[in-house]
């Protein structure tokens, strides 16, 4: 059966979320074990999808580092004081793992949930460095990340200090995730499609396979295989790990060689061209367009149905969106999708 999940299906789309988020702040509420593990399950029972992810932002490792920076609703990711010089760059505060508690009790108390719907994988994430970077220098959303790409070029030094440290708070969120249960780790480079592939291979991919270095070791036993017929010992998987970005047709290989199994794509290029990209050789996710979600069902139908077709070039798929869930979609209809899926796959 084709797998199918939603970026953002944890959160805005859906009522009994936005009932439970009353009062609390976004990262207050990604800090709440009890609440992110309860908004995470919410669209599997609702859904029905075959993965969940865990609710947090891709700002958490920072906060918790002792970062000042808050998720302003209607905006997104803000910073008290933006990191512009070597001198910020220094002054970062270095992430302490036991700073992670709530995060692994977050995703122990989701895994426990999850046995209970089925054993539905958890899928952990992080942000990749550029994106981090993205949000730390310009201090807040930004169309063309125009500060943070000046200073990959004005101060080469201070820039692969500061995606260093961005790839070590990052990679140890990630891997406390996957220690703490989540069977395969997402990194976003949500805003990499803003850089040229020569900039993305220089001053980007050594620091995203940085951060992935610190969950590439990481196993779990094979549920379909949990003994191995002639020797009786558990057959060990490495965790796998997605690697996602908006607007990144030109740097898929790129993106795949930091370290990726698994190459997320967006809207903008069919799945068939992206595997093609990518040699033919690498499992891809994605890439229902989100503005396809408010048109009528046959509509929608046709274009899932299209994006499942050309998805078959790839060795394998997960069937996703392109992007997020927009806030405004009607549940019901994500809902119908995954019938859709799993009914054509069946
Ligand atoms: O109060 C709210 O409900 C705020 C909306 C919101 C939510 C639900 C934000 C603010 N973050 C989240 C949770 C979140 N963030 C998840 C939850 C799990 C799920 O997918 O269901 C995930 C995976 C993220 C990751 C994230 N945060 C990314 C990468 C994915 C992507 O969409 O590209 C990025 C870029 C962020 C930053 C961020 N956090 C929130 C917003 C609105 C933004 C984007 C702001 C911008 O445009 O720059």
């Amino acid at each position: 059966m084709l797998p199918v999940w939603f970026m953002r299906q944890a959160g805005r789309s859906l009522p009994e979320y936005r009932e439970l988020r009353v009062g609390t702040r976004m990262l207050d509420a990604c800090l709440d074990p009890a609440l992110a593990s309860e908004i995470t399950l919410q669209p599997v029972r609702r859904h029905r999808v075959d993965a969940a992810i865990f609710f947090s932002d891709i700002v958490v490792p920072l906060r918790l580092a002792g970062v000042d920076v808050d998720i302003v609703p209607g905006k997104g990711p803000v910073l008290a004081s933006p990191v512009r010089t070597d001198s910020d760059v220094a002054a970062l505060p270095v992430l302490a793992p036991d700073a992670l508690a709530p995060v692994v009790e977050g995703v122990r108390r989701t895994v426990a949930g999850l046995a209970e719907l089925g054993h539905v994988p958890l899928i952990g994430f992080a942000g990749a460095p550029f994106t981090l970077a993205a949000y730390l220098v310009e201090g807040g959303p930004s169309k063309d990340h125009i500060r943070a790409r000046t200073l990959m070029h004005a101060d080469p030094d201070a820039w692969s200090a500061l995606m260093a440290w961005a790839a070590d708070a990052t990679g140890t969120f990630l891997r406390a995730q996957v220690l703490a249960g989540a069977s395969a780790a997402q990194l976003f480079d949500s805003w990499a499609g803003a850089l040229s592939l020569e900039d993305y291979t220089r001053h980007v991919a050594p620091a995203s396979a940085r951060a992935l270095s610190h969950v590439r070791d990481l196993s779990y036993p094979d549920p379909d295989r949990r003994t191995d017929p002639v020797s009786v010992t558990p057959v060990e998987r490495n965790v796998p790990i997605v690697h996602f970005g908006v607007g990144t047709g030109e740097l898929l290989r790129a993106m795949h060689d930091v370290g990726a199994d698994v190459i997320g794509v967006d809207y903008r290029i069919p799945l068939d061209e992206a595997s093609r990209r990518l040699g033919n050789i690498v499992p891809v996710q994605g890439n229902i367009d989100p503005s396809y979600l408010d048109a009528p069902w046959p509509v929608v139908e046709a274009h899932v149905r299209e994006v499942v077709e050309r998805g078959r070039s790839a060795p394998s798929h997960v069937v996703n969106l392109g992007h997020g869930v927009p806030p405004q979609t009607d549940p019901g209809v994500l809902t119908r999708i995954v019938e859709l899926v799993h009914g054509i796959s069946a």
